[in-house]
């Protein structure tokens, strides 16, 4: 998966919005359009795509992957990637692409209609006038006017369930660990402690992603700390709130009445909830809306196509480095940290110890996250590992017991916007080098200093020797001319003895370095 990827044909294997079909096809890429497909079919079919599109039918498993040689992108019009094997997608390379926003209005607005039916007890009493009844005793409400909505997570869900529940007079109140207060404060959201909330609470709503720290959210002790008769919402994910303390607070009587879209198993086996008078409930509708539908299938088109194009990476979920080779003045650097991998590789020959990377100067100050997994591109190139690149580096790296650890300083030399350095543990040799205009160039290999910078691009041939550089280029030079190798470009290392190195560019790589090891200490060559 690299910028500019060549997407000739897309899988859409679930029932997908038309214009997901017509946005790539107006961009030029073929589209195959098969829903219901069985394992079988899948496998055969995805053989030859380039691409995946899916909704939440199709399981895309690990031998759905490994079936697809060509695959590079899986996109999932939706958000969330329950049905992908991301770890699987991210071993072999392949962006996993989501629309994290697409539904966020549909979600949100679900959630008010749940906050409503609660109050007025909408769905029950709907039953019970289908089954013939009068009930006008039993289904006591009560106003939101006046009453405090406590929104856990402040997202885009979260924050629009807000400003729609503000306008029926609710108090809005809510923490996230991301958001700042005051950003929350622009959408009428208090933010305070968790603790602070529980007890202030008519109703609450969750709007997290489901982690480790969000499952059981609301449990039996945050259930305790809550008003009597607190009434909760997850249309966000099964497990929020647990179920097993959901169902004990009901009964008791501490939970008033619950709401829920999500549940940890789908469709649930256990029906206690579903059943209980106070429960109302829907089979994960969230996203059931014709415009949310529409703008995910709508998303994920343009989100393809922009990289196809090498525009934007937009939405990834396995690509944090490769985002980062989007923007232009970080692409020169990603060249420079897989060049000098490449180099420290050839020199080292066996990588026994781990490589330590360090950048230099403010503008790196948060590269490492992309530098890394590129410096692991370098070291894996002339390896066994195929197909190494931005998605899976890191991962390869680490399986391949290559330890890349990473530092960073602050301090750059004064004339140099950053440095880059590469050190090979146990073994003499560190590589530093920056970026020149758009060009990554080496500055140091081992301690010995460049007078002009070596540019790393094409083949090129590292030596050293005994012998003064001077004396020794003639010999050299006789065995590119014997090998009909053209010497592009020569530059050698400051001087000393025994220690300096001597850097060529040449046209096209050696066949063999036999001959030149007669006459030098050390040789290697590589190509960019
Ligand atoms: C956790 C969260 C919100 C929350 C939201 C997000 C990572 N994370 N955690 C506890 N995005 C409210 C309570």
């Amino acid at each position: 998966m690299a910028p500019a990827a060549t997407l000739r044909k897309v899988l859409i294997s679930d029932s997908l919005d038309p214009c997901c079909k017509q946005i790539l096809q107006a961009s030029g890429i073929s589209v195959l359009e098969k829903a219901n497909l069985s394992k079988e079919q899948l496998l055969a079919e995805i053989k030859d795509c380039d691409g995946l599109i899916v909704r939440s039918a199709t399981k895309v498993t690990a031998d759905v992957i490994n079936a697809a040689e060509k695959l590079q992108v899986i996109g999932r019009a939706g958000t969330g990637v329950d049905n992908v094997d991301v770890e699987a997608a991210t071993r072999r390379g392949v962006l996993v692409m989501n629309t994290p926003t697409g539904n966020s209005l549909s979600a949100a607005e679900l959630t008010c209609g749940m906050i409503m039916s609660l109050a007025r007890q909408i769905p029950q009493a709907a039953a019970s006038m289908k089954e013939g009844k009068w009930d006008r005793k039993k289904f006591m409400g009560m106003e939101l006017q006046g009453k405090t909505l406590g929104i856990l997570g402040l997202g885009r869900i979260g924050r629009e369930v807000a400003i729609r529940m503000q306008s029926f007079g609710m108090k809005t109140i809510g923490y996230d660990p991301i958001i700042t207060p005051k950003e929350s404060a622009a959408f009428g959201v208090e933010q305070l402690p968790l603790e602070k909330i529980w007890p202030l609470c008519d109703f609450i709503t969750v709007h997290t992603p489901l982690l480790p720290s969000t499952t059981g959210l609301l449990g039996d002790a945050t259930f305790a700390q809550c008003r009597r008769g607190v009434q909760v919402i997850n249309c966000a994910r099964g497990g929020i709130i647990d179920e097993g303390a959901l169902l004990r607070a009901l009964q008791s009587g501490q939970c008033g009445g619950a709401a829920l879209d999500v549940f940890t198993e789908e469709p649930p086996k256990d029906k206690a909830l579903v059943n209980h008078p106070n429960v109302i409930s829907c089979p994960h509708l969230g996203a059931s809306t014709r415009e949310a539908q529409s703008r995910c299938g709508r998303e994920i088109a343009v989100q393809i196509v922009d990289l196809a194009q090498g525009r934007a990476l937009v939405g990834a979920v396995n690509g944090q480095a490769l985002s980062s080779a989007y923007a232009s003045h970080t692409k020169p650097w990603i060249a420079l940290a897989r060049a000098l991998g490449i180099v420290l590789r050839a020199l080292t020959h066996q990588m026994n110890g781990g490589v330590q990377v360090v950048t230099h100067g403010s503008t790196l100050q948060r590269a490492g996250s992309y530098l890394i997994p590129a410096v692991a591109i370098g070291l894996l190139k002339e390896t066994a590992q195929k197909d190494v690149n931005l998605v899976n580096g890191l991962l390869l790296a680490q399986e391949a017991g290559l330890k890349i650890a990473t530092t960073h300083s602050d301090r750059a030399p004064s004339d140099e916007e950053g440095l880059l350095q590469l050190a090979a543990q146990d073994t003499p040799y560190v590589l530093v080098g920056s970026v020149q205009g758009s060009i990554p160039v080496l500055h140091e290999l081992s301690g010995t200093v460049f007078k002009q910078l070596v540019p790393l691009t094409g083949t090129l041939l590292f030596y050293r020797s005994k012998a003064s550089p001077t004396s020794l280029l003639p010999t050299v030079i006789g065995l590119l001319g014997k090998a009909k190798v053209e010497l592009l470009s020569y530059n050698h290392s400051s001087i000393v003895t025994g220690q300096e190195w001597n850097v060529m560019n040449i046209s096209s790589a050696l066949q063999s370095l036999q001959e030149l090891m007669q006459h030098v200490t050390e040789v290697v060559q590589v190509t960019l």
